[in-house]
């Protein structure tokens, strides 16, 4: 009989971490054009995106916050752990597409999920992306190996054809882009299933999943099918606000039971707030980010909102970037303890703190936060 703790272990964002995957920026590549992304140089639309592999300059830069972060969360007791050496330079060709390099390891909680005693590999939803498991997957069978508990689901891998895209989206003028925002559909089409793992939001039995340009309807009734039967709750959560929706964790994030950052630019579709009013979550605006959207590094594709992409350490720890004094002054007035890491250079991967990370243990087990909800399973 087994009496340690599992060695696979992460029920929702907050509890005390014990051990935690920090990304790498190491071979990183410039993200190619595809019909699932259309990469431009900010400020500069009309100057060709770069190709081929960053800089050393640019890869030094965050591997250097990503080492901070790292004696950061090994100061607090934390065990991380790295992705495998990659090589981002090399092309993929499948049956269905061809593209001229892959992206980068810098990001693992787009791609690698912990779901309780689960690991869930995504199916990504980009061409560049395809191969993004490959990193974590000596990890993976390291868990795999060291604990029987630990179950590992690779999601099913959509084609990524053209058939898969819907390319006229990145042409829409903003007119069409806002009659269309109530109606979710992206640059991703609904035939197959299709999901990035930073679209969902784990919060106990209940997880939240962003329908997106990253996820689409099928990847979340894959997820539903999957994850209703373990127990679980899945919710689709909607932010008609945001025309390029990618990645739950800069739009609402919770961060202790009860209390969830909200982006006041991306509010919740009208009728999605009810499961938290109606279960006493505060859902609580964070302050505008200290970048604008045109301050932001030229070759980050992501928004200012990058600010609120925070990690916790436990309920009452958090690591904020370090120069974002308004957002750590208001988790200091919640009773957060906050811990600032400097981190601007990782925002041109892609992501901040919880997008260069994938938590793997986190003491604590399932609980209900929602004991009044009405929830209708598929079946
Ligand atoms: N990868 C997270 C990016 C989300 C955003 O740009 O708001």
């Amino acid at each position: 009989m087994q009496h340690s703790a599992p060695v696979v272990n992460s029920w929702n964002e907050w509890d005390q971490l014990q051990e935690i995957v920090v990304g790498s920026a190491d071979n990183a590549c410039f993200e190619p054009t595809e019909p699932g992304s259309r990469p431009s140089i900010r400020n500069h639309p009309d100057t060709p995106f770069p190709t081929g592999p960053k800089s050393k300059e640019a890869i030094d830069l965050a591997n250097e916050e990503l080492a901070g972060l790292t004696r950061l969360l090994e100061s607090q007791g934390v065990t991380v752990r790295r992705p495998e050496t990659h090589d981002f330079s090399a092309p993929v060709r499948t049956p269905d597409f061809e593209v001229e390099n892959q992206y980068c390891a810098v990001c693992p909680r787009d791609v690698m999920i912990t779901l309780g005693n689960e690991i869930i590999e995504a199916t990504m939803s980009r061409r560049a992306r395809y191969f993004e498991y490959q990193p974590y997957r000596k990890l993976v069978y390291e868990y795999w190996n060291a604990d029987p508990r630990t179950q590992w689901t690779t999601a099913p891998k959509p084609s990524m054809s053209d058939g898969m895209y819907r390319e006229e989206f990145w042409e829409w003028p903003l007119e069409q882009r806002h009659e269309r925002m109530h109606s979710f559909e992206f640059c991703i089409n609904q035939d197959e299933v299709v999901f990035d793992a930073a679209d969902m939001s784990r919060l106990g039995r209940d997880i939240l999943v962003q329908e997106s340009m990253t996820t689409n309807r099928a990847g979340i009734h894959w997820l539903k099918r999957h994850l209703e039967p373990k127990g679980f709750r899945v919710h689709p959560v909607h932010f008609p606000l945001d025309f390029f929706p990618s990645h739950i964790d800069c739009t609402f994030v919770p961060l202790r039971p009860g209390l969830i950052l909200t982006n006041p630019d991306r509010p919740l579709r009208e009728g999605e707030e009810k499961m938290f009013l109606d279960n006493d979550w505060r859902l609580v605006e964070v302050p505008q980010p200290v970048l604008t959207n045109e301050e932001m590094p030229p070759y980050c594709q992501s928004s200012k909102w990058l600010s609120m992409n925070v990690l916790s350490i436990s309920p009452t720890k958090v690591i904020c970037e370090a120069q974002e004094k308004p957002l750590q002054d208001m988790l200091a007035d919640l009773g957060f303890e906050v811990f600032p890491v400097p981190f601007r250079n990782v925002f041109e991967y892609g992501g901040s703190l919880h997008c260069a990370t994938w938590d793997v243990r986190r003491d604590g087990q399932r609980e209900d936060y929602f004991g009044n909800l009405d929830y209708r399973p598929l079946a």
